[in-house]
């Protein structure tokens, strides 16, 4: 039977929410649309299978296909990352992380990672997070300028002392200088891992300085810039690591590992190991200059003032509106994005003083230089003139309008 026949309400739902992603402009920096063929292999028989364990070392039968799967996605991962191990199992990028936490760190020991104000992630060792629990956890951020002053950050790791360094970022419009984050970890013996899910597309094009060789080990998630489905990984070149490493993911913090969705990472990467890709990767990166360019020629403050990568953080701290306020009118014109907390932020996690706004979703829709100018100058009229409702109205009609001529998928897929 038919989702639609079995489930109206899952299946209207479904239907609405590809009507949201279509005829809105998604400018969340840590989203994408993924291929049909990812989507197409995600919604497989795959799901059924059980296969706990690694691919010819498996506690159920029937694996065969299976570790042809997992074993292709494994090696198109290294291949990717230019590295000699990968583990593909983990469930999204939070577990990706606790699973390198648990092969190389015991409960107490100190990480040092980027504050979650300054562009850093949850599970970087945040208080509210399984890292911040199980770790003793100390931050760097970035200046007032929006940057890491890699010279503080070898002064805190000094005084810590931190078995673990992370470096890579949720909200940082910069390139991350691994090489340098390699000196401050070799001057204190941690080991050094970079969390790069926000940039591991422009990584694998290299559009972005490559974690490798300088990173003991990487991780990331394989559906923002990488554009595949949810999902995380790990990779190193260490071969003690990567032991420790697997038996940290299984049986460590997960049981049978979804093989529909490691098929869909298998099919994810063949895109990423593409000549496409790295015409993709490059256009990430433009769009997200331009929209940058047009959006301090209307004189708002970018954090950093620019970016090197896929995002855009504006500021608002010197106007009488807050991040959220910001969020709410664009949500309005037909723009999704987030809130986000800037450097130097005198307003309270929920409402903030800045949005964070990202190019990868828009550019997947085949959205140019051209498209972000006009995006750009629509995002400052609102901006401009955020209490106008009338306004707002006309513009979200606009966007639809010019969403409609850049479709994403190209026929009902439910
Ligand atoms: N939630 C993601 C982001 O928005 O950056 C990180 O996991």
């Amino acid at each position: 039977m038919s989702l639609e026949n079995f489930d109206r309400e899952i299946y209207d739902l479904t239907n609405s929410e590809l009507k949201r992603q279509t005829n809105y402009l998604e400018m969340i920096a840590s989203e994408n649309f993924t291929y049909p063929e990812v989507l197409e292999v995600m919604g497989s028989i795959l799901t059924n299978k059980y296969a706990e364990g690694y691919p010819g070392k498996r506690y159920y039968g029937g694996c065969e296909f299976v570790d042809e799967i997992e074993t292709l996605a494994i090696e198109r991962c290294k291949k990717l990352f230019n590295c000699n191990f990968a583990n593909v199992q983990p469930n999204s990028g939070s577990q990706a992380n606790q699973g390198v936490y648990g092969a190389l760190l015991n409960p107490g020991d100190k990480i040092l990672g980027m504050d979650l104000s300054h562009g850093g992630h949850l599970t970087h060792g945040a208080k509210v997070s399984s890292s911040g629990k199980m770790y003793e956890s100390f931050f760097y951020g970035v200046e007032l300028d929006g940057r890491i002053n890699y010279d503080k950050v070898a002064d805190i790791a000094n005084i810590v002392k931190p078995k673990l360094i992370v470096c890579g970022a949720s909200a940082y419009a910069r390139e991350i200088d691994f090489a340098k984050f390699r000196e401050i970890a070799d001057s204190v013996g941690a080991y050094l891992f970079a969390d790069v899910a926000h940039i591991a597309g422009l990584v694998v094009a290299g559009e972005h300085k490559s974690p490798f060789p300088h990173c003991d080990i990487v991780s990331s998630t394989t559906h923002k810039t990488l554009r595949g489905p949810r999902g995380g990984i790990i990779m190193t070149n260490d071969e003690v690591i990567a032991k420790k490493v697997n038996s940290s993911i299984f049986p460590g913090i997960q049981g049978g590992p979804l093989m529909h969705v490691i098929a869909a990472k298998a099919v994810g990467f063949k895109h990423n190991l593409s000549d496409e890709w790295k015409v993709y990767a490059k256009q990430v990166k433009a769009n997200a200059k331009k929209l940058a360019e047009v959006l301090i020629s209307r004189k708002y403050n970018l954090v950093s003032n620019g970016t090197d990568n896929h995002l855009v953080l504006m500021s608002f701290l010197d106007k009488e509106f807050s991040g959220k306020d910001a969020d709410m009118a664009l949500e309005n014109s037909g723009i999704t994005c987030n809130k986000n907390t800037v450097p130097g932020e005198t307003r309270s996690p929920f409402i903030t003083s800045g949005i964070r706004l990202g190019s990868p979703a828009l550019t997947s829709r085949g959205m140019k230089e051209a498209e972000f100018e006009i995006i750009g100058n629509k995002i400052a009229d609102i901006l401009d003139d955020i209490n106008n409702k009338d306004l707002q109205i006309s513009v979200k009609n606009e966007l639809k309008e010019l969403a409609s001529k850049f479709i994403i998928y190209d026929k009902a897929m439910y």
